[in-house]
Parts: C-alpha cells; structure tokens; sequence
C-alpha cells in the first residue's frame, strides 16, 4: 500500500499549504460578476434611504421642512434628528470615546453632514425627494485649520460646553480634544539641547480618503414578527457591529444577525459606524420593511472616514557621526468634527509611538493633540495600522532631514542606527517591544538589488549635467525603511468599545474528511479563503481545497474583532492554527486506537499519522476523520471539530526595505517612476503570491497619496475633493511597475511565525515616494514640502529654490 501512496513530496505539494502560491479561489466569482455584494441584495418589499447633507461646514440648522418631500409620490418617511430624539438616537458613541450626531441636531458642523434620512419606494423617489427637504440654515464662522481652531473664540462642539475633560483626559480648549503623550519629555529635551547635531521639521501628512471602489451602506431588515433584525453590511467588524446595534437599539444581542457579504475593497474606510446604519435600522423598525442604504461616490468621499491630517513637528538630534541621540515629536491632529478615530480605546493617536521606527533611539518623547475642526470625522483609516503610516513618514523624513544636516548619505546613517539582530525583543523608548527582525540583512540586500552606489553615481552626473544645463530633468532616489506593528492586539491593553481585541477560528471536519472552518474576521479582498484554508492545510493535513472559509456571518462565525491593522494573520490566522492543532490532538488519538498503539507511538506526517519507527503502518486524516463519526472510540466523543480563541502575546513587527528611482521634469513638475523595488519581512509567509498582491495593491495606494490623493477644503469648508475627477486614484496607466522581494524573519511568539503584511506596502511606500521627490531636490537645498506631490507643487518647488532661471 505504501509503495502505491504518493511521495512525501507529493502529499505535501497536494495540500497546498504554506508557502504555496495558491491561486485565490475568491476570484472564480469575482472574475465573472457573480461577487455578493451588499448593493446586490434584494429583498421583497424593499425601501431605499437616501440622506440630506449640509451644503454647509458650519452653520444653524434653524428649520427642517418634510411637507413636500413627504408629499411626494412612493415617499414613506423623512427622518429628522427630532425622530430619533425620543429613541436617544441622535446621537451615538463614536470607537474614540467621543459621540457623533446620527442626524443634525441644532446644528451641522462639517459640509456633506447628514440632516435628514429619505425613506422611499425607491432610489430615484429618495433623491428627488432629498431635493425638496427645505432646511433654513444660519451659516457660522468655519474653522479648517486646526492651529487656529485651538485658539478661536467660535466653539464648535456645544454639546461639550463647559467639559474640561474627554475621553483622553484634559480638554484645554473648547476645540481641543486630548493631549495624549508617550516617552520621557524632560530628558528628551535635556539631550536635545546638548546635542552636536540636530535637525528640526514640521511634516505635514495630509488629509486623504481610502476609497474602496464599493462605497459603504447597508441592507437593514426586521422581522417584527420574531422580533429578529438581520442587518448586511459593508462592516470590517462585524460582531462589533451587532454589540454596538444590541446596545443602541436595546435588541438582544441573540436576536441581531450582522452579515458581511462580499465587500469591495475596505482600506479601514468600513471600520467605523456611520448614521447611514443607524437610520436604516431606524427605518426598518418603523416601516417594519426592509431598507437599504448604499452611499454615491461623493458621499463617501465628503462623508465617511478620512485618513491622516497630522502635523508633525520633529527634533532628532545626532552626534557628528551620525549616531541619533533623541527624537522629539509634537502633533496636532486635526479630527473633523466629531472624534470618530478607528483605534484601541487606550490608544487615541493609534500605534503613532512607533515613530522611533527601525532605529535604536536611547530616548524619545511624543506628544499628540486632538483638535476639532470643521471637516468630516473619522480619521485612521487607510491601510495604516493605527497611525503607524503617519509614524512612518515622520521618521523617514526626519532621517532624511537629519542626514542632510549631517551631510552624509541617508542609507548609510540608517545603516549605522538601525536596530541589530541581535538586541530583538528590543524595548523601544517610546515603550514598544519588537519582536524579532533583521534589519541590516534587509537594507543589504536592498541597497545591492538596486545597485545603490551606482544610482547616486549616476544621480550626481545628473545633477552636474543639470547645472551645464543639458538637462531639465533631475533623479531622485527614495529610499524607506520601515517597522510596521500589526495584529492589535494583547486584550490586557487594547479593547474596541470594551471588547478585548483576541480572534477566533472554528473548525468542523465532515466524515469524508473535507471541512469547513469559519473566523472572526472579514475578508474585504486580501483572500482568506484561500489563505487562512491554506494554514488549517498544514496544521491538520486536508488539503486547502476541502476546506472551506467563511466569515463574516455573526450568526455563524465565532466572536472576532475583524479585519483591520492587518491582524487577520497575526491573530485570527494564530487561532486557526491553534483550533488545527487542537483538532490534530484527538486525530492522534483517533489514529493511535484505530492503529492499536499508544497515543504517544503515532506522530502527525504531512497528511496522515504514522507509527514512529514504522511509516508503512498509518492513518490518513481521511480515515482518521470517517473514524470520528462511525467509531466508538473509548473515552471519546464522537465527531471531529474545534474552536480557539486566541489572545495575542505581543503584536508582531514586520518590516521592509523599500527603494525607488524617480525623474523629475523641473519645468513641468511631471514625474516618472523609472523603478520600485520594495522587501518585505512578514515573517512566515502563507501565499507569496497574495503577498505579491498586497504590495501591489498597497504600493500603489502609497503612490496615489504621495503624488496627488487629497482630501482638501477652501476656508469656507468648502470639500474641493468630492469626486474621481478631484481625487486622484490612479489606474494602470499612472501605476508604476514593481520588483517585490523578501526575507523572512518569522515571528518567535506566533504558532506559525507569521506577521501582518497588507498595510506595510503603504506604511513604506509613502516615505519612499516622498522621499524620492525630495532627494531629487536636495542637492539645491530642499528640506520639506508638503505632500501631496502633484506637478504644479512640485513646480512650485523648482520656482522656489531658483531653478526656473
Ligand atoms: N498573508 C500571507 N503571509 C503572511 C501575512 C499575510 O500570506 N505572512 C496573507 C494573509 O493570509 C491574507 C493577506 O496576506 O490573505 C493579508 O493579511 P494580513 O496582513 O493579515 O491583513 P488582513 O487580512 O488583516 O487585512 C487587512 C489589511 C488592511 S488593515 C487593509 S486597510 C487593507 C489590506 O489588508 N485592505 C485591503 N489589504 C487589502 N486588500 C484588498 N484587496 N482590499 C482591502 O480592502
Ligand atoms: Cu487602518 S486601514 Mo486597515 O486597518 O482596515
């Protein structure tokens, strides 16, 4: 029997585990159309929600007329704040500690701010009757800048007179939300102000959107009769979804059934919890129908998450070697209106204190301010990690600045401050711990890749032919090094609204040893369901092809926290491996009985369990799995199933080496990658060529914001930003071409060794994008400019430093 089994090789290369390019079963239904998404789901007797939105950034509400729009054939109801008032929902609890008005309540405070809630037959009624809401408005005094919001006579959060403390701690001003800080203040300074060496620099990272090419909305439906509510959702948390609507709503938890179908791209823009989901749910209840509400493009834009907006004032400082001695960070954050930041309760900057970043910084401080201002809420989101792209940009700019001060190359002064090997765990000043990394192997191989001495030869003879004047066009190198933190997180100190933020896997083999596992989180396109089966394959022998992934069904899959700061991987993929292991226990002992042996005389191999000492002698996990359910086996339950839950030691720390080569036309401030080359360390890698993907994808997020994505306002709050034709995603043509690589430096505290990797690409890419547009410059003397670095302020630069003649 044995001589007609497949080679060793064979059954492991059949499983398609780890390490295996598995191709993404996910996109057979995508490819073709036949992708569920919310926008998607119909159901009988079905109304559809549109909202009305202040065309004001700050103004009084001082009247809502509903007449005509009610009077307006196939219009059910038109919900004003003053409907929700009784029911204490017009308001609701925003992840930041802060709350968010569902509807306009007095008054609005940020333009595209929902007013009233349209319930109609169908979408066209809902917007034509969003038109005939009549709502008199008396226009305030706009605040956009958050410097100046914080020294402003005009309070924009009236519902928080009087409140000289938040969430975070002391409000010092009627605008001010928290000052959150981190390290130690006093010796920072102290070294600072005795430093040989140090550069200074106000960093700008500005406001941008995710974007998901799918907006956001909801199908709400309650069955009054059962008093059940199903609630669909664009949601990258579901199960936090069902305990903040249990809560709200006052349903039992048990009677709430949040899915996420299919969704179209998240990018952290799905995290939060918007009035469009409250309202909906609202309608539902009151109409006793179904009812949907899915977002335009402009809306999303205008109204839902937003990323970034943070100022970044820095001091690093160094010896004339260039070893850094300090680093001191102040922020002002600007928040919008509401504080709707997407991030562990004890952390209302994110993860932002690993702006110590890849380098052994003795000591460091950070201080972060919170303001309100007239601009959307949300903040955090966008493939971030909690902050962590802003941290990242921060540091990399601050290297580079640091290195022009020093007059020295910027590789090499990451180089001689990188972390080594052999200081992992490293206990960071700002009080993180690294888990493990190699950085200098990374950098190495990088540099060598590119051919890095090289490409600064070539840029130095370009730099001379510029000054000859035979050229227009300088090269910039762009160079990043960056520790990402994901997989939020230990519940001993990070909770979302109260909920420890563990994740979960369970798993049901079936007779004929195929299986079906469902997780906590919720794919948004990463392909969990090729991935996470790909794990399950390894740890108990089935082949990822029999076992199916599913998610995102409250009623099914056990409690998760959802997909975001790229945590699928570091801890839900943790109890994936954990449940296989558990269901490996009891095959063991299965296998042991059906083989006649001690249980401690079998031992697992790739697919099946063999006598040790004797591997013609075994079990397959397909006979092992029959045998759970057809054998009474002494001292055993029948069947073959388990579940984990898992709580995270430590985060993990992945990290890259990123490198690109840019042309910058000075007359036009037109630029062309030539190349990207971009290393990533994510530990034990489970699909190299989902990986690839998320690079790709990340990559090119990175791009788009450094080279034109923004959200911006005019002083009137004004959004300038409101479509595709203002906010710059770039396509196949704009998107450079890229060379991925890798180490691999597992994690020593996760089962498999693996890390996070969808948010790294951006957390990189950002500073190696800026970078490069900066390098090009420097050897005129360009020390900051504020992304995004579009043609006309890249113009604007070369007119600055004189090079337009
Ligand atoms: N992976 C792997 N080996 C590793 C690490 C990850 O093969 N060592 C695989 C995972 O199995 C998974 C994918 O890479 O299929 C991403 O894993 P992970 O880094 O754990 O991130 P999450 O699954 O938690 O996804 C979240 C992350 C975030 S926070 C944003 S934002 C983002 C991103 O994923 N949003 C995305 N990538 C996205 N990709 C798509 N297509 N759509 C989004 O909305
Ligand atoms: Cu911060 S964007 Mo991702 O965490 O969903």
């Amino acid at each position: 029997m044995n001589d007609l089994s497949p080679e060793r090789d064979n059954r492991i290369a059949n499983l398609k585990g780890l390490g295996c390019s598995r191709k993404r079963v996910e996109d057979v239904r995508f490819t073709q159309g036949k992708g569920n998404y919310v926008d998607d789901i119909k159901m009988a007797g079905m109304l559809h929600g549109d909202f009305v939105r202040s065309p004001y950034a700050h103004a009084r509400v001082v009247s809502i007329n509903t007449d005509a729009a009610m009077a307006l054939d196939g219009v059910i109801a038109v919900l004003t704040a003053k409907d929700l008032e009784p029911l204490g929902l017009h308001w609701m609890p925003t992840l930041a500690g802060d709350k968010q008005m569902v509807l306009a309540d007095g008054k609005v405070l940020f333009q595209g701010q929902e007013v009233a809630y349209v319930v109609a037959r169908d979408r066209y009624v809902a917007a034509d009757a969003v038109e005939l809401v009549e709502v008199e408005y008396e226009e305030l005094p706009v605040l956009v800048d958050p410097f100046m919001a914080l020294e402003s006579d005009t309070v924009l959060r009236e519902d928080l007179a009087g409140q000289t403390s938040g969430a975070h701690g002391e409000r010092r001003h009627p605008n001010h939300i928290f000052l959150w800080e981190e390290g130690d203040k006093a010796a920072t300074e102290a070294v600072l102000a005795e430093a040989e060496v140090v550069a200074e620099e106000m960093i700008y990272y500005h406001r941008t959107h995710p974007c998901p090419l799918e907006t956001c909305g909801c199908v709400a439906s309650m069955d009054k009769v059962n008093g059940k509510l199903t609630l669909y959702g664009t949601f990258q948390a579901p199960h936090v979804v069902r305990t903040v609507a249990s809560l709200l709503s006052g349903i039992e938890e048990h009677n709430i059934r949040v899915v996420s179908p299919d969704i179209g791209g998240g990018f952290g823009n799905k995290v939060g919890v918007y009035p469009g989901y409250v309202c909906s749910i609202v309608a539902s209840i009151v109409t006793g129908k179904p009812v949907k509400w899915v977002e335009d493009r402009m809306e999303n834009l205008m109204a839902t998450a937003f990323a970034r907006d943070y100022w970044m004032k820095g001091r690093i400082s160094a010896t004339k070697e260039g070893k850094i001695t300090g680093l001191h960070c102040h922020v002002t954050a600007d928040h919008g209106a509401f504080d709707a930041c997407a991030d562990p309760t004890k952390f209302p900057a994110g993860f932002f204190h690993i702006c110590t970043g890849s380098y052994d910084i003795p000591v460091a401080y950070v201080g972060v301010d919170g303001v309100y201002t007239n601009k959307a809420p949300g903040g955090v989101a966008y493939r971030c990690s909690f902050r962590v792209t802003e941290a990242a940009y921060f540091i990399e700019r601050m290297i580079e600045r640091l290195a022009q001060e020093l007059n020295m190359d910027s590789a090499e002064l990451r180089r001689i401050n990188f972390i080594r090997k052999d200081q992992f765990p490293y206990h960071s000043a700002l009080g993180w711990e690294y888990d493990s990394g190699d950085y200098h192997t990374a950098w190495d191989k990088a540099l060598a890749a590119v051919g890095y001495d090289t490409l600064r030869a070539e840029q130095a003879e370009r730099v001379e032919a510029f000054r000859r004047g035979e050229t227009r066009k300088l090269m910039g190198i762009g160079l990043s090094f960056f520790t990402e933190i994901v997989g939020a997180g230990p519940v001993k100190n990070c909770d979302i609204l109260g909920m420890g933020m563990f994740d979960s896997c369970e798993i049901r083999i079936h007779p004929t040893g195929s299986a079906i596992a469902r997780l906590g989180t919720i794919s948004q396109g990463q392909g969990h369901a090729t991935t996470f089966a790909q794990i399950l394959a390894s740890e108990i022998g089935i082949p990822a092809d029999s076992i199916t992934i599913e998610e995102g069904d409250t009623d099914t899959a056990p409690y998760g926290l959802g997909t975001y700061g790229s945590r699928s991987t570091p801890v839900a993929g943790a109890a994936t491996a954990l449940a296989g292991r558990k269901i490996r226990a009891k095959a063991q002992m299965i296998a042991a009985y059906l083989l006649e042996v001690h249980d401690n005389d079998v031992e697992f191999d790739v697919d099946r369990f063999v006598i040790k000492g004797a591997p013609e002698r075994f079990k397959t996990m397909k006979e092992i799995a029959y045998a759970a359910y057809n054998q009474a086996i002494p001292g055993l339950e029948p069947g073959l199933e388990a579940v984990s839950y898992y709580d995270p030691p430590n985060m993990t720390y992945p990290f890259g080496a990123y490198i690109c080569m840019m042309d910058v036309d000075v007359d036009t401030g037109e630029t062309e990658v030539r190349q990207v080359y971009a290393l990533d360390d994510c530990g034990t890698r489970i699909n190299p060529m989902v990986i690839e993907g998320q690079v790709h994808g990340g990559l090119t997020e990175a791009f788009a914001i450094v080279m034109g994505q923004e959200i911006a306002y005019d002083e009137m709050g004004n959004c300038k930003t409101g479509t595709l034709m203002d906010f710059f995603l770039p396509t196949a043509v704009e998107t450079p071409h890229y060379t991925t690589d890798f180490t691999e430096t597992p994690s020593p505290h996760h089962p498999i060794g693996a890390k996070g990797v969808g948010e790294s690409p951006n957390v990189g890419g950002v500073p190696m994008f800026s970078n490069a547009v900066h390098d090009a410059f420097r050897a005129f003397g360009l020390k900051q400019s504020h992304m995004p670095h579009d043609h006309w302020r890249i113009w604007r630069i070369a007119e600055g430093l004189g090079l337009h003649g």
